[in-house]
């Protein structure tokens, strides 16, 4: 057993060969090698628990992600896709088990998921449905000013999205103009009529 002989926090052993988990996160092994099951891949970092096969290794990392090294004659060191959300790894003499947890914002798209982009993103919502203009659900990277639920326009969101501005009120050049001449007409005819009277 390689020294230093402390900070393991988890430990597992195979047929001839034996791995232990550091509170570093890296991997220690020692024993027999012939098949590379003692040569954890690089980086040998972030590691949160080890299982032992009967020649291969298999880590679970903490992002939860799946490694595994050794004799792959019976794929066990080919994690299928998606290698995420893995809280718990088991090994078996030339098999593995991983319990996956899947939630919406995992970046993989699941069972009653339409899309999963790890978040909000030009096609997908936050809430893992497709992104459209319309559905209710404001997604601004995707280019929503606003989201009212439906494609009508003049209601204060249009039919792309985007916010409608209210109209302003103007009072044009010809209406003011209008108010002074007539302002002006009965100040003259007020005064013509004062000065009439004199
Ligand atoms: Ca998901
Ligand atoms: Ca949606
Ligand atoms: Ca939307
Ligand atoms: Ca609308």
């Amino acid at each position: 057993m390689p020294e230093p002989n402390t900070d393991f926090v988890a430990f597992a052993a195979g047929w001839a060969h034996s791995l232990g988990v550091k509170a570093d996160g890296s991997i220690v092994a020692w024993g027999a090698n012939h098949s590379g099951q003692c040569d954890v891949p690089p980086p040998n970092a972030d590691f949160v628990a080890v299982e032992a096969g009967g020649y291969h290794s298999i880590g679970l990392k903490a992002d939860g992600s799946i490694v595994a090294w050794g004799t792959n004659g019976a794929n066990q060191c080919n994690v299928p896709p998606p290698n995420a959300g893995f809280v718990t790894v088991a090994a078996g003499m030339h098999h593995n088990l991983g319990l996956r947890e899947v939630w919406c914002g995992d970046g993989v798209v699941d069972t009653d998921e339409e899309c999963d982009d790890g978040g909000e993103s030009t096609t997908c919502d936050s809430n893992c449905t497709f992104a459209e203009c319309g559905d209710g659900t404001l997604n601004t990277t995707a280019g929503e000013e606003c989201d009212d639920g439906n494609t009508q326009p003049d209601d204060g969101c249009n039919a792309t999205c985007q916010i409608e501005q209210e109209p302003i009120p103007t009072v044009s050049a010809w209406g003011m103009t209008a108010l002074a001449l007539s302002l002006l007409a009965g100040y003259k005819l007020y005064f013509r009529r004062r000065g009439a009277l004199r």
